[in-house]
């Protein structure tokens, strides 16, 4: 069994910030479960557009309000607590965070740690792990 605590992880390297957002990723390939875990804090004002080529994932929102827009479609769905989205096409999107969001975040493959979004707005495959 795994038992980790979001505040101790908070204090490691599994903690990475970057422009707009910042997130704690709880489980990870090394875990061997199948998907990485994350919790993750989209800053108030955020426009982060994205597109996991390499990954699935689901998305549940605990916290916080905004919006997500399906770059393929135009349609724009608001997001607030209660609410799920799932990548299940790579989906390219647009996130927009009205307040501070936190979200739960699930990846297929598991992340390995310290990805960050490329140009295209993807995560390479393998990155460094933590
Ligand atoms: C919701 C979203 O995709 N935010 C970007 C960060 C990502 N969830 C991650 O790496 O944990």
């Amino acid at each position: 069994m795994i038992v980790r605590d979001l505040h101790e992880a908070e204090q490691t390297r599994r903690r990475v910030v970057t422009k707009g957002w910042e997130s704690t990723r709880l489980l990870l390939k090394e875990d061997q479960m199948g998907f990485s875990f994350h919790m993750t804090t989209i800053y108030a004002g955020s426009e982060l557009p994205m597109h996991y080529q390499n990954h699935l994932e689901s998305v549940y929102c605990v916290s916080g309000e905004g919006s997500i827009e399906d770059i393929a479609t135009g349609e724009v769905h608001q997001i607030k607590p209660g609410v799920m989205y799932a990548l299940d096409k790579h989906d390219k999107h647009i996130l927009r965070a009205k307040s501070e969001m936190k979200m739960a975040c699930v990846f297929n493959p598991p992340l390995n740690g310290l990805e960050v979004h490329d140009e295209t707005g993807a995560y390479p495959l393998e990155a460094e792990t933590v």
